[in-house]
Order: structure tokens, then sequence, then C-alpha cells
């Protein structure tokens, strides 16, 4: 067994997170490394980064934590029918944000560790992420042991931090943090579009 990481379990004032929190960003899940990090019990799902996106230059590097949306199509396990929240589900998230130091990667990735067990895959589904604090740097590690403590550890983090009233989603968890962002209509997308503009 590895030891306990020796860091705080909460992070954020109890009233709530701190400017420059909530970050948003989204965009639809693709492949990542293809590391068998699911193998492992952390699957993380990937969101496109592209250079062009200002937020990814800006953010700093690391390990960050707050809600994700997933608008799973009815053919999911998970998928719930909920029309107040436009067919999106809120779940509590770890994320990376950086280079992986253990594994050296060259391009910066986004990946995102939801705290749910889903019974299959979400590949292509549009997921939204109000980041709503930094847990730690990204470190290397003298092994794969430790990095799962470590990101075991983050999970708890996140958790723990989150369950206070003030951190709890307004729109699905009964508690006072504004993720209307994270529940809004998709938008029409461009195919849809030009349909909708021939009808006029
Ligand atoms: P990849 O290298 O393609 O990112 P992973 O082993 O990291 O593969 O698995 C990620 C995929 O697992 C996600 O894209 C998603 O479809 C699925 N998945 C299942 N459960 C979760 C979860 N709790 N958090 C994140 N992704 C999950
Ligand atoms: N990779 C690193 O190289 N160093 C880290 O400190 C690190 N921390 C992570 C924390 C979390 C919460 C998550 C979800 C991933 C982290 N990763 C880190 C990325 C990890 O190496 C990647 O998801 C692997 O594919 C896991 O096997
Ligand atoms: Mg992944």
């Amino acid at each position: 067994m590895s030891a306990t990481p020796n860091r705080p379990l909460i992070i954020g004032p109890s009233s709530g997170p701190e400017p420059p929190y909530p970050l948003r960003m989204e965009g639809k899940v693709i492949s990542g490394f293809g590391r068998g990090s699911k193998e492992l019990g952390i699957p993380t799902a990937n969101l496109p980064v592209d250079d062009s996106l200002q937020w990814i230059k800006d953010i700093k590097s690391g390990i960050y934590f707050g809600w994700a949306s997933l608008g799973l199509p009815s053919s999911h396990p998970q998928h719930h029918s909920s029309s107040q929240t436009n067919g999106f589900q809120i779940y509590p998230m770890v994320m990376s944000i950086g280079y992986n130091p253990f594994y050296k990667n060259t391009v910066r990735s986004a990946e995102v560790h939801v705290l749910q067990n889903f019974g299959a895959d979400f590949y292509g589904v549009e997921m939204r992420l109000l980041i709503t604090g930094f847990i730690r740097e990204e470190k290397d590690y003298a092994g794969l042991e430790a990095l799962i403590a470590d990101i075991n550890f983050d999970c708890e983090v996140a958790k723990r931090s989150l369950e206070r009233e003030e951190w709890l989603a307004r729109e699905q968890k009964g508690g006072k943090l504004d993720c209307a962002w994270l529940v809004r209509p998709s938008e029409v997308n461009g195919e849809e579009e030009k349909k909708l503009e021939a009808k006029v």
C-alpha cells in the first residue's frame, strides 16, 4: 500500500469558489493516449486542446477540480431523461491540464476523470466543465503506483471540497453554486441551422 499523500483534503473557502474560478471549458470527448487508464480504474475523458483557444494558453498546468456535465445519448446506460437540465447530467470531476511529466508528453492535454461509474464509454459526447479550483502542480513519479495514489487522493479532495453547500450545484445537487451554464440547451449546430434557415 502506498502512503496517503500529505496535503490538504479540502480546498477553497466555505463561502464558495473565488475568482478567477469558476472557469469554463467545453468540447466533444476525443480519444486520448490509449494508455489503458481505464484498466487502472481512472479513465480520463480527453478534450481537444486547440492552441487557438485562449484559456488553454493562459491557464497554468496542473490538477483542477469542479463539475462536469455530459449530454449522454438515450442509448447510454447512465442516460436520465432530465428535461429541466436540457438532457445534461452534472457530476463531480478532477482533471489534469498539461504535459503529464510522468509520461513526458510533448503536447498539452486536458483530461477529465468523472467521479461516477459509467456502464459504457461516451466518446463524441459533449462535455462541459466548470472548474472551481486548483489542487496541485503536475508531478513526475518514481512509479505508476505513486501516480495512482496521488490521483486517488485528488478524487477525495474533489469529493470533500465539492460537498459543501456553497460548492454544490444549484441545478442538480440542491446547493448554491450557479451551474446554469452546464445545463443550458445545446446550441443548434451548423447543419440544423441551415435547415432552419431553409424553412423560413
Ligand atoms: P483514452 O486514452 O481514449 O482517453 P481512457 O482509458 O482514458 O482512454 O478512457 C477514457 C474513456 O472512458 C472516456 O473517453 C469515456 O468514454 C470513458 N469513461 C468511462 N467512465 C469514465 C469516467 N468515470 N471518467 C472519464 N471517462 C470515462
Ligand atoms: N500525470 C502526470 O504525469 N503527473 C501528474 O501529477 C498527474 N496527475 C493527474 C491527476 C489527475 C486527477 C488525473 C485525472 C490525471 C493526472 N495525470 C498526471 C495524468 C495521468 O498520467 C494520465 O491520466 C494517465 O494516462 C493515467 O494512467
Ligand atoms: Mg484519457
